[in-house]
């Protein structure tokens, strides 16, 4: 008998009817990106289940541990240091969305020239349309961007159980006591929340849970630098973007399996597009599901993608957080020292990110760089242009866009991608 969800979302209080709407065009839009792509790895089956049940498996799969005491922490942000979460016996999720919705109940909070991505997170919640959102027993906010912290007055006066840590905006000794007292806070909090204490040993479990993840994602990394790729960058995306809410074992697992199964691809030489293919690295903002526009538009004008250099990628997976038999103050300082190295354009001055960039367009063998801004998004924005500067003046092709969810501008972006594809081919 086929699986109802409905009374489920009706208990979370969401909307039936924009769930079905939202269901179907994700549905829609998934089947003619992800299903339309040739030669996929078998393992990414997995990858297509889960978001056939975005909303529906793991969200009972969250619901049932809330049963079991488990609680459940919404994120918009990596710099919610998830081995924390994890350590206190909570489950983590992450709650950025890239679509948009209710957009205008959302302008009636916020001004219209708010970037895309948090309007986004505004219009789940006002159209009664995240389930993950509804089952959070806590969300945490963080002070990044002037449009985050800001827009979190509102959002707490919507959600209720809203938690917002500071975060420092420059990588000073100072900066770094912020963080250290922020993640003390945050510890704190969980404990009380939680009612379980946080030693050593629930530091240290936190911990391997989390580097789990990110290892099996460093290894698929590594075998995208291959040609031919043997992965698209749209399937190593939504692998990233599913990092975010899946079960954590789950998921490493799965990653780890594809992985097997990739390796064995680059093996033999074989490629989800031919050898030789233009290779672009992403970087910029970070993509949430289902914000595919942009590597869908790449990936199907001839060119594949090789890296993300982005939170929804490497920026946020990059750094595992060292472990070792260290008492409880010395793993929160090994977590602090990993998330402080986080290169966000929040932060200024930001060389590391522009190092960064450099680093992985040559350690990916990419032939150009297409910088991706959200409109109204002034951190990366004012960051873009820094970075374009830098890569000229290396001969690194660079190609700077600035977009939002809206599929409007497909055939103008698409014109530009060819054309710099042209440029690098
Ligand atoms: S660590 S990138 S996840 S803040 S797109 S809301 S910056 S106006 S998302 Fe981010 Fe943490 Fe930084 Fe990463 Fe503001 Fe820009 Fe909107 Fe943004």
């Amino acid at each position: 008998m086929e699986q109802t969800y409905e009374p489920m979302w009706e208990s979370l209080g969401l909307d039936l009817q924009a769930q079905d709407v939202l269901l179907q065009t994700l549905g829609k839009f998934y089947t003619g990106i992800f299903l339309a792509q040739r030669n996929r790895p078998e393992g990414m089956k997995y990858f297509d289940f889960v978001m056939s049940e975005v909303h529906g498996l793991r969200v009972k799969e969250l619901l049932d541990g809330k049963e079991q005491g488990h609680k459940v922490v919404g994120a918009f942000c990596v710099f919610v240091p998830e081995e924390i979460v994890r350590a206190s016996g909570a489950t983590m999720v992450g709650l950025c969305t890239g679509a948009e919705f209710a957009t205008d109940e959302v302008e009636r909070l916020l001004p219209r020239n708010t970037c895309a991505l948090i309007k986004s997170a505004f219009g789940f919640k006002l159209g009664k349309a995240c389930p993950y959102i509804e089952a959070c027993d806590l969300v945490v906010g963080e002070n990044t961007c002037d449009g985050k912290k800001k827009s979190y007055d509102e959002l707490g006066k919507l959600l209720g159980n809203l938690y917002v840590m500071d975060l420092p905006q420059m990588k000073t000794e100072q900066g770094r006591a912020l963080l250290k007292s922020e993640y003390h806070r945050f510890k704190d909090k969980m404990e009380s929340f939680t009612g379980n204490e946080i030693d050593a040993d629930a530091l240290k479990r936190g911990i391997a849970i989390t580097n789990r993840k990110r290892t099996a994602v460093h290894r698929l990394n590594a075998l995208r630098l291959a040609d031919p790729a043997p992965i698209s960058g749209l399937d190593a995306l939504l692998i990233n973007q599913v990092f975010f809410y899946d079960d954590p074992e789950r998921f490493s697992g799965s990653v780890e399996k594809i992985c097997d199964e990739v390796d064995m691809r680059v093996g033999k030489g074989e490629g989800v597009f031919p050898a030789g293919t233009p290779r672009i690295l992403m970087s910029g903002c970070p993509m949430a599901v289902p914000n595919w526009k942009v590597p869908w538009i790449v990936e199907t004008s001839g060119a594949v993608i090789v890296g993300e250099e982005s939170c929804v990628g490497e920026r946020g997976t990059r750094n595992l957080t060292a472990d070792g038999n260290g008492s409880v103050d010395a793993l929160m300082d090994n977590i602090v020292n990993r998330y402080f190295d986080i290169d966000c354009a929040i932060f200024t001055p930001n060389e590391d990110r522009l190092k960064h960039i450099v680093e992985m367009y040559e350690q990916y063998h990419a032939n150009g760089v297409i910088h991706y801004s959200l409109q109204f998004c002034q951190p990366y924005q004012i960051e873009s242009m820094s970075v374009e500067a830098e890569l000229e003046k290396r001969g690194i092709p660079v190609l700077r866009l600035e977009t939002d969810y809206s599929m409007e501008d497909v055939e103008q972006l698409r014109t530009r991608i060819q054309a710099f594809i042209e440029r690098i081919s």
